[in-house]
C-alpha cells in the first residue's frame, strides 16, 4: 500500500547534526559527496530515502558499507550501526540534464538549480528527507560557472569553487544550490536592531533593469515582518534567483530563495498591474517562510497548511496594508471561491490538514494554502487582535527551531487565551465548504437571525460535526444607517441572534467574509439592492452586486435592479477606482458553473457561457452612453506606476472597455486603445478584448513580433489564444516553434490556459476538448508527473456536467488510467477523480 497516513508517524529512527556537500557540477554527471554526522534518534535501522541515484560509494565512520539499495532508497541494519552516532559518507552520481521533473537538481538553460519540497532532496544523496530531521549544512561547489551559491553565508571562494555554510538548523526541504552565468542586482536592509543585511537577485544578464520592483518589494516585506510580527532576518545575506523552468511560484530555501521569474522580473512594458501585485505578495510570502517555515517548520507533510496557511495569512495582510485592505479581500475571497470552493465540493476535497496521501505533491492545494490561511484568520476574528499577538509571540518564543504540528499551533492560542479550542479544530479536521443557511424573523421589538449549518460530506468523510463559524454582522435601517453591529459565532447546528429595534432592518451578514462558508440567507426583494447602495461595509457591497447577478445568470432573469445598483457606484466618484472596477466584473463561467451545481442543477457550459453573455450586454445597454465618458474620467497622468491609485484606474477603465467593446463600433475604440497602450496593462487588456470578439488576428501578430525572445510576455500570447481559441487554433500552437515542455510556465499558459479558461472549448459536445486534455495530460507526465498530475485537476468537476459530457470524460480517465507507464503523482490524481 502507497498509501502515507499520519496515524503512522514515529519519530526519526537517526536524526543528524551536520551534512557536509561537495558537489561536482557536470550536465549529466554531477557527483555528490556527502558526509552526515548522525545521532540517536528512536533507535533501530537506518533508512536514508533516495531516487534516480547512482551510488558510487558508501562508508559508516570510514569503513565501506554495502546498504541494501532499492527504488526508493537504502537501509543498514541497526546491528552495523555505532550505538552512539557516527558518520555517513556516500558519493552519488545524477544527472541534471536529464532530470525534466524539475525537481532535486536540474539544469535550466545552462543554470544549475533545485527545488527540494517536499521530497526533492532524496533525488541529490540519500538522507532522512522528512521535514522533522534538521543540520546545520555545509557546503561545496565545483565548477566552472562564473556564481556558484547555496544557503547561509559564503566561507570561501576561489576560482572553480565556493564554499557555503547555513548556521542555521533545517530540514533537506529548504537545502538550495544554484549555478550559472548571473548577474546580480544588490541593495542591502539594515534591521531595527541595527544589523546590515546584504540583499542580491540574481538574474540572467540582460535582465538587471527587471528587477527593481522585487527589490523594493522584499524591503517593504522585511520592514513589515519587523513591525508587525516582530521577526528580524537571522543572516547577513539574503538572496533570490530566478529562474524560467520552475514547476511552482517561488521557493523559500534558507537565504536563498529560488523564483519563477514570473515573480520577479517586470517592468511597465512587460508586466500588468497584475504582475507586479502578483511580484509583491509571493516576495513577501517567500520572505515571511523565514520566520513561519524555517525557523519554525513542520513536523511532517500533513502538517503543511501550518506554514503555508500562516504564510498566506501573514502575505494577505502585508498587502492589504500596502494597497487597499477592502479590495484585497474582495481579491482573495474570489480565488478562494473559484479555486478552493471548486476543490472542496468535488472528488479532489480534503481537510486542511489531510490524513493520508499517496504523493504529497499533490497536497500543494487551494485547500492547504487558501483555505487554511482563512483558518487563520477566523482563529483571529474569534480570539481578537491583541490575542493573536500575544500567541503568536509565544508561539515563536516556545516553536523557534523546533518543527511542529497544528496541535503545537493551536495549544499556544489555548495558552494564551484561556480558551478551549477542540472545536475549532475541525476546522483543519473536515473538509467541504459549510452551507450557513439564516432565516430572519422580525416580530415587531426583535429581529431574531437562525442560522442553521450544514456540511457536507466529502470523500472519506460522511459524516459532520458543526464548526464554529463566526459571523461579523451589521444592522442598517432603511436609510442605510448602521444602528448595530457584531460578532455572532455560529457553533452548533442550529443558533440564534437577537436584535433588539423597532422597525424590520436589512442585515449584513458574514461582512468581509468573516468565515469560509456558502451563506445562504433569504433577503426580501430590494434588500440586497438596498445593500449594493448602501452597505458600510465594503466587502458586503461587493458581494451584494455578485449575489445580485448571480440571481440573474441562475435563473436568466431580470437584471435591472443590478445594472441600476452598478450603475450608481460606478459614478460615486467618492468610492476607489479599483472598488468600482470589481463591482462591474460579472461572476466567471466557472463561479457560475459551481452556484448551478450548489443549486443541484446541471451544469451546461454552452448555457452559462451564453447567459454571462446576455447579463453583460443588458449592462452594456444599461450604461450605454455614460461608459465613454466613465472610460474617459480614468485618465492617468505622468509616467506609469504600479502602486497608489493608478492600477485600480486602469482596471476601471479597462471593464469599462470591455462593454464598450459589446456596443457598435466599440471594437474599433478597443483596436485604437491597443495601438496606443504604453504599458502592458492596458496593452494585454485591449489584446483580450479583441481576441475575444474574434478580432484579435492583426493585434496577437503585432504583440508576437513585438515580444519575441521576452518569454513571458510571450507566455501571454499563448495564453489570450488558449482562452479564446478553437482546439484548432491550440492544436496550431502546440505545433508552433516556441511551444516548450521544459518550460512549466509555457505548458500551463497554453494547456492550463485552455483546460481552466476556455470553457466553451474544453466542454465541446464531441470531447475534443477532453482528448486534447488527455493527451497532453499523458505527454506530460513522462516528463514531469507534478507539473501533469497539477493539471489533471482541470477534470474536478466532471460529475456536475451535463450526462453526455461526463460519458465522454469517463472515457478520457479510464485512457489516462490505463496508461501503461504512470506516474505516481498522476496515478493517484486520476483514481481520486474516479473514485
Ligand atoms: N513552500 C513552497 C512554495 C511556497 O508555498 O512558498
Ligand atoms: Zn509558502
Amino acid at each position: 500500500d502507497p498509501t502515507i497516513r499520519l496515524a503512522d508517524y514515529t519519530r526519526p529512527a537517526w536524526e543528524v547534526d551536520t551534512v557536509h556537500l561537495t558537489f561536482r557540477l557536470s550536465p549529466d554527471a554531477t557527483e555528490v559527496r556527502a558526509r552526515i554526522r548522525f545521532k540517536p534518534g528512536r533507535g533501530g535501522d537506518l533508512w536514508l530515502d533516495g531516487q534516480a541515484l547512482d551510488l558510487l560509494e558508501a562508508a559508516i565512520d570510514g569503513k565501506p558499507v554495502a546498504p541494501a539499495v532499492g527504488k526508493q532508497g537504502l537501509s543498514v541494519p541497526a546491528a552495523d550501526l555505532p550505538k552512539d552516532g557516527f558518520e555517513w559518507t556516500c558519493t552519488t552520481r545524477i544527472d541534471p540534464e536529464g532530470n525534466t521533473s524539475l525537481e532535486g537538481l536540474y539544469l535550466s538553460q545552462g543554470m544549475y538549480c533545485t527545488q527540494c519540497e517536499a521530497e526533492g532532496f532524496r533525488r541529490i544523496t540519500y538522507f532522512p528527507d522528512r521535514p522533522d530531521v534538521m543540520a546545520i549544512y555545509t557546503v561545496r561547489i565545483e565548477s566552472d560557472l562564473p556564481v556558484l551559491l547555496s544557503n547561509g553565508n559564503r566561507i570561501g571562494s576561489g576560482p572553480g569553487w565556493a564554499e557555503w555554510h547555513d548556521p542555521w538548523p533545517k530540514p533537506a526541504y529548504l537545502f538550495a544550490l544554484v549555478a550559472g552565468d548571473l548577474k546580480s542586482v544588490t541593495d542591502s536592509f539594515t534591521t531595527r536592531s541595527g544589523r546590515k543585511v546584504d540583499l542580491a537577485i540574481w538574474v540572467r544578464d540582460g535582465d538587471q533593469d527587471r528587477c527593481a520592483y522585487a527589490m523594493d518589494s522584499l524591503k517593504r516585506s522585511m520592514r513589515w515582518d519587523e513591525e508587525v510580527y516582530g521577526r528580524e532576518y537571522d543572516l547577513d545575506l539574503f538572496q533570490i534567483v530566478a529562474v524560467d523552468d520552475f514547476n511552482a511560484g517561488a521557493m523559500e530555501n534558507k537565504g536563498l530563495n529560488i523564483f519563477n521569474s514570473k515573480y520577479v522580473l517586470a517592468s511597465p512594458e512587460t508586466a500588468t498591474d497584475g504582475d507586479f501585485e502578483g511580484i509583491e505578495s509571493v516576495i513577501a510570502h517567500e520572505y515571511f517562510h523565514n520566520w513561519t517555515g524555517n525557523r519554525i517548520t513542520c513536523r511532517d507533510w500533513f502538517q503543511l497548511s501550518l506554514k503555508e496557511g500562516l504564510t498566506v495569512f501573514r502575505d494577505q495582510c502585508f498587502t492589504a496594508d500596502m494597497r487597499s485592505a477592502p479590495v484585497k479581500r474582495i481579491q482573495d475571497v474570489q480565488g478562494l471561491r473559484a479555486a478552493q470552493f471548486r476543490e472542496d465540493a468535488g472528488p479532489l476535497a480534503h481537510p486542511v490538514r489531510p490524513e493520508e496521501y499517496v504523493e504529497i505533491n499533490n497536497f500543494y492545494t487551494a485547500t492547504v494554502y487558501e483555505k487554511g490561511a482563512e483558518v487563520i484568520r477566523m482563529l483571529r476574528e474569534i480570539v481578537g487582535a491583541e490575542a493573536y499577538e500575544t500567541a503568536l509571540n509565544l508561539y515563536f518564543e516556545r516553536h523557534d527551531g523546533q518543527a511542529c504540528t497544528i496541535e503545537d499551533w493551536l495549544q499556544v492560542f489555548e495558552d494564551a487565551t484561556g480558551r478551549d479550542l477542540s472545536q475549532f479544530k475541525l476546522w483543519y479536521r473536515q473538509a467541504g465548504t459549510p452551507q450557513l443557511d439564516v432565516e430572519e424573523q422580525f416580530d415587531g421589538t426583535v429581529h431574531r437571525l437562525t442560522f442553521r449549518q450544514n456540511v457536507p460530506a466529502t470523500p472519506g468523510q460522511p459524516n459532520k460535526q458543526p464548526m464554529p463559524i463566526p459571523v461579523r454582522w451589521g444592522a442598517l435601517d432603511a436609510s442605510g444607517h448602521e444602528f448595530a453591529n457584531g460578532l455572532h459565532i455560529a457553533d452548533a447546528a442550529v443558533t440564534t441572534l437577537d436584535i433588539p429595534c423597532s422597525a424590520r432592518p436589512v442585515m449584513s451578514l458574514l461582512r468581509g467574509f468573516s468565515a469560509p462558508v456558502h451563506l445562504k440567507q433569504a433577503e426580501q426583494v430590494g434588500d440586497r439592492a438596498h445593500r449594493l447602495a448602501h452597505d458600510t461595509d465594503p466587502f458586503n457591497r461587493w458581494d451584494a452586486g455578485r449575489a445580485l447577478a448571480m440571481e440573474a445568470l441562475l435563473d436568466g432573469g431580470d437584471t435591472q435592479d443590478w445594472c441600476d445598483g452598478v450603475g450608481r457606484v460606478l459614478e460615486d466618484e467618492a468610492l476607489d477606482p479599483a472598488f468600482r472596477a470589481m463591482v462591474l466584473s460579472v461572476p466567471g463561467e466557472g463561479e457560475i458553473a459551481q452556484a448551478t451545481a450548489l443549486a443541484g442543477r446541471v451544469v451546461d457550459p454552452d448555457v452559462i457561457h451564453a447567459r454571462r453573455k446576455q447579463v453583460r450586454q443588458n449592462l452594456a445597454h444599461h450604461l450605454s452612453d455614460r461608459l465613454a465618458p466613465l472610460r474617459d474620467a480614468q485618465q492617468i497622468d505622468g509616467p506609469y506606476s504600479p502602486d497608489g491609485s493608478a492600477p485600480g484606474k486602469r482596471a476601471l477603465a479597462n471593464g469599462l472597455l470591455g462593454l464598450i467593446a459589446l456596443q457598435s463600433d466599440g471594437l474599433n475604440l478597443a483596436q485604437a486603445a491597443f495601438d496606443r497602450a504604453d504599458n502592458m496593462t492596458d496593452s494585454l487588456a485591449a489584446l483580450t478584448i479583441l481576441t475575444a470578439h474574434g478580432a484579435g488576428k492583426n493585434a496577437l501578430a503585432h504583440f508576437h513580433h513585438r515580444w519575441s525572445g521576452v518569454s513571458l510576455v510571450i507566455d501571454k500570447w499563448f495564453g489570450v489564444q488558449a482562452r479564446f481559441g478553437s482546439i484548432a487554433d491550440i492544436e496550431a500552437l502546440l505545433d508552433h516553434t516556441e511551444f516548450t515542455w521544459r518550460t512549466p510556465n509555457r505548458f500551463r499558459a497554453l494547456i492550463a490556459s485552455f483546460a481552466f479558461g476556455n470553457p466553451t472549448e474544453f466542454h465541446r459536445k464531441d470531447g475534443a476538448g477532453y482528448q486534447l486534455l488527455a493527451d497532453w495530460l499523458l505527454r506530460m507526465d513522462a516528463l514531469n508527473p507534478m507539473v501533469a498530475a497539477r493539471t489533471s485537476t482541470a477534470f474536478d468537476s466532471w460529475r456536475t456536467v451535463t450526462e453526455d459530457r461526463q460519458a465522454l470524460i469517463a472515457t478520457q480517465l479510464e485512457r489516462i488510467a490505463s496508461a501503461p507507464t504512470l506516474s505516481k503523482d498522476t496515478s493517484e490524481m486520476i483514481g481520486r477523480l474516479r473514485a
